[in-house]
């Protein structure tokens, strides 16, 4: 049975990025030019979706979906969604309204979030800045009233997208899902 995860977050945290670099087939993208440089400077951005899968060693499969972050696509986001069993938010920490943005994907995807099915990659953090950065997470966290999971990860390498993914088969309870509990 293949269990459902969406990449969610803002233009630019890496939801493409990441999605391509653990799926074992060649990513379905939808990405087209960006011509929005004051919210990103990359070249290009994901209009609809992103779809990979990633087969687990046990023979199951996640079906990896990302949403487009710019917010003019939100419309998309309860599509792309439907059906999702678990959420990796993923976030540029480089960006000043980095903490902005986790308050308010939390709220957008809060029923993830409420039931232990999210799991937070904090992205572009230097070594000196790990701990306040930490700090804010966990200042959220605690007004939220939610225990989030959170590392700090690089899209780009696979290992780090495939610890987010453990922690959050592990942490949502989707490994009883796929044992068939
Ligand atoms: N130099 C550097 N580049 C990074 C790092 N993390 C991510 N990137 C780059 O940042 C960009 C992230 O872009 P995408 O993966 O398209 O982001 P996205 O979340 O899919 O964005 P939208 O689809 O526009 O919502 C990619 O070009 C990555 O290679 C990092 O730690 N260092
Ligand atoms: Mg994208």
């Amino acid at each position: 049975m293949a269990i459902k995860v969406i990449f969610v977050g803002p233009m630019g945290a890496g939801k493409t990025t990441a999605i391509a670099a653990i799926s074992d087939i060649p990513p379905v993208a939808t990405e087209a030019r960006n011509h929005d440089k004051t919210m990103h400077v990359k070249a290009t951005t994901t209009v609809a979706m992103d779809y990979g899968e990633l087969s687990l060693d046990d023979g199951n499969k996640l079906s990896l979906y990302g949403i487009p972050g710019q917010r003019q696509f939100s419309f998309i986001w309860p599509i792309v969604s439907k059906g999702a069993l678990g959420g990796i938010l993923l976030l540029d920490c480089s960006m000043s309204d980095w903490a902005e943005q986790f308050k308010f994907y939390i709220d957008s995807f809060r029923s993830l979030a409420n039931s232990g099915a999210m799991v937070v990659g904090l992205n572009r953090v230097e070594e000196d800045d790990k701990e306040t950065v930490s700090g804010v997470i966990q200042d959220c966290c605690e007004n939220l009233e939610l225990a989030l999971p959170y590392f700090f990860m690089d899209p780009r390498d696979p290992q780090d997208v495939n610890l987010l993914l453990e922690a959050l088969v592990i942490n949502a309870e989707l490994d009883h899902i796929l044992q068939g509990e």
